[in-house]
């Protein structure tokens, strides 16, 4: 059963992510999904010292923000780095996949549901059929926020076609770990264009959250939880203390119901 929450455009589901789910995210009538326990706390903590043990460097181009494996936004579309990334893609999934073990890693679990519900079913994302990485695990650790920004493969590969035919891009998040004070997930409903994103960022990755003024749906995330929401609207991470907050994520593509879904990082 889904319970719409005090905040609207929220949408709360136990345990199981739906087909009527996604649909909600892709009219519009939903900014945020939330399935609570997609994988189990007990789980997620095991997970986590996994994700701990293998360590974590921070992004080449967020210096504060830790990870594991590599995403597309880091290549910044140059050359070299993107043929890094596409080097390094499948060995990225497998190292993800190690580190959960004896666990089965939540992406891994995220994409066979998502194939399973989706009428045309769902597949790793191709660019000139080189496959892409996903499964990106990040580390916010105490002190350290995600500053405000949204997410478009187009600006990263402006030429090629798989990257500049989505209807939607969607992020996914799955909470491994948690801080108990702050790491909320800040979203404000208003878009801009990526012009005046670019414009308003300057040299930085993203945008100070504080001049935006106050977000329009602030949620904090639980252990298990996994949100999925439109990419395409401002979002932040808010700075929390205490420990870590860890995620596994990927991006999910939509270009009509007729089309399969896509993941990547
Ligand atoms: O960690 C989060 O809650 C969101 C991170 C983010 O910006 C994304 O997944 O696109
Ligand atoms: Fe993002």
């Amino acid at each position: 059963m889904n319970e719409i929450l005090e905040q609207p455009a929220v949408i709360a589901a136990s345990g199981k992510l739906t087909l009527p789910l996604i649909e909600s995210l892709l009219s519009g009538e939903a900014l945020i999904i939330r399935v609570a326990n997609f994988t189990r706390p007990a789980t997620c903590r095991l997970i986590a010292s996994g994700l701990q043990r293998a360590g974590y460097n921070d992004y080449l181009n967020a210096p504060t923000v830790g990870r594991i494996g590599m995403s597309f936004f880091e290549t910044g579309g140059k050359q070299e780095l993107v043929d890094h990334y596409f080097r390094t893609a499948i060995p990225n999934i497998e190292i993800l996949r190690k580190a959960c073990e004896p666990y089965q890693s939540p992406i891994d679990v995220f994409r066979c549901v998502v194939d399973e519900i989706w009428p045309k079913g769902a597949n790793l994302q191709t660019l000139s059929d080189r496959k892409m990485f996903v499964g990106l695990s990040r580390n916010m650790r105490p002190g350290a926020s995600l500053l405000a920004h949204h997410d478009m493969l187009a600006r990263l590969a402006p030429h090629d076609r798989e990257a500049n035919d989505l209807h939607m891009q969607m992020a996914v998040n799955v909470y491994v770990d948690v801080p108990e004070k702050g790491g909320e997930l800040l979203m404000w409903r208003d878009e801009i264009s990526d012009a005046e994103f670019l414009r308003r960022r300057g040299s930085n990755y993203g945008m100070e959250i504080e001049p935006l003024g106050a977000p329009d749906i602030v949620l904090k995330p639980r252990v298990g939880d996994l949100i999925l929401f439109n990419a395409r609207k401002l979002h932040a991470v808010a700075s929390s203390s205490g420990s870590d907050r860890l995620t596994v994520s990927s991006f999910l593509g939509y270009r009509g119901h007729k089309q399969p879904l896509t993941f990547w990082s």
